[in-house]
C-alpha cells in the first residue's frame, strides 16, 4: 500500500472514529418517501454530517447536490430558494417542506420518517457538533473546495453508510466534482440490505453504479481514480 493510501485511511478511521457508530445502525423507519429527498451539503461541513448521520440511520436514499466551496453548480439554488448560502438544505418534495439547519433537519426525519424520537448522539447538541467538528479535523480539505468537472447525464448511484471511512473517500470525490447521486443508506439492520446485496452481489460499501458507463465498484480507491479520471476537467486522478 503506498502511503497516500495509507494515510488516507488513516485520517478517514480518525474521523469516523470520532463519532463512533453514530448513523452506522438502523433505526426504526415509519415510512419511506416516495419522491426521494434532496441535501444540499459538503461532505467536510460537521453539520451536514449530522443531516447526513440522521438519513442513515434511518436507511432513507436522498439526491445529494454536492455544494463545495468555490461550486457553480447547485449553490446558487440554495441561495435562490432558500435566501442564502448555508448548508445543509433539506428539501422534501413530498410534504413541501425545505430548511436549513442540522439539528432541525434530523428533528424533521425522525418525526416524518422515523418514530419521532431522535438519537441521543444527534440530540446532544453541543456533543454531536464538537464530535463532528473533530471528525472534519482529520481530513480538512477534502470534500471541502470544487474541483472543474464534466457532468453526467444521469445520476450516479452510491450505496454507502455515515461512518465507514472508506464510503467518506467515495462521498468525498462526488463532492469535490459536484457530482450529483442517489445516495443509499444501507446501515448495519437495514431493511434495504437485501435489495442492495441482489444488485451488488456481496454486502460490502462504498459500491458505485454510473448508469452513463456502466461502470460498477466496490473499493473506495478505485472509485476515487474513476470518478477523478472519468469526470474532472483534464482527467487524473487525486
Ligand atoms: N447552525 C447551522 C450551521 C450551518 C453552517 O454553518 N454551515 C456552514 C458550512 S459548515 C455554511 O453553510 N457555510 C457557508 C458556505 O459554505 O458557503 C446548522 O447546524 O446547520
Amino acid at each position: 500500500m503506498d502511503l497516500p493510501r495509507l494515510w488516507d485511511l488513516m485520517t478517514a478511521t480518525a474521523a469516523s472514529a470520532a463519532r463512533p457508530n453514530f448513523g452506522n445502525v438502523h433505526y426504526e423507519r415509519r415510512k419511506v418517501p416516495a419522491q426521494p429527498l434532496e441535501l444540499y451539503e459538503f461532505e467536510v461541513c460537521p453539520y451536514c454530517r449530522i443531516a447526513r448521520e440522521a438519513l442513515s440511520a434511518l436507511s432513507l436514499d436522498p439526491i445529494v447536490y454536492p455544494c463545495p466551496k468555490g461550486g457553480t453548480l447547485y449553490r446558487e439554488k440554495v441561495k435562490r430558494e432558500g435566501g442564502r448560502y448555508q448548508f445543509p438544505y433539506l428539501v422534501d418534495p413530498n410534504t413541501g417542506v425545505s430548511m436549513y439547519e442540522s439539528a432541525d433537519i434530523a428533528e424533521y426525519l425522525f418525526r416524518e420518517y422515523g418514530d419521532g424520537r431522535v438519537p441521543w448522539f444527534l440530540r446532544q447538541r453541543a456533543f454531536a457538533v464538537s464530535t463532528s467538528m473533530l471528525a472534519s479535523g482529520f481530513r480538512p480539505s477534502r470534500g471541502r473546495h470544487a474541483v472543474q468537472s464534466r457532468q453526467p447525464d444521469e445520476l450516479l448511484e452510491l450505496y454507502s453508510y455515515e461512518g465507514s471511512p472508506f464510503c467518506r473517500i467515495a462521498r468525498e470525490a462526488l463532492c469535490e466534482l459536484e457530482l450529483p447521486h442517489r445516495l443509499h443508506n444501507v446501515p448495519r439492520q437495514s431493511p434495504d440490505r437485501e435489495d442492495f446485496v441482489s444488485i451488488s452481489g456481496k454486502m460490502q460499501v462504498p459500491y458505485l453504479l454510473d448508469p452513463n458507463t456502466g461502470a460498477q465498484m466496490f473499493e473506495s480507491d478505485d472509485i476515487r481514480r474513476y470518478l477523478y479520471d472519468t469526470y474532472a476537467v483534464g482527467g487524473a486522478g487525486n
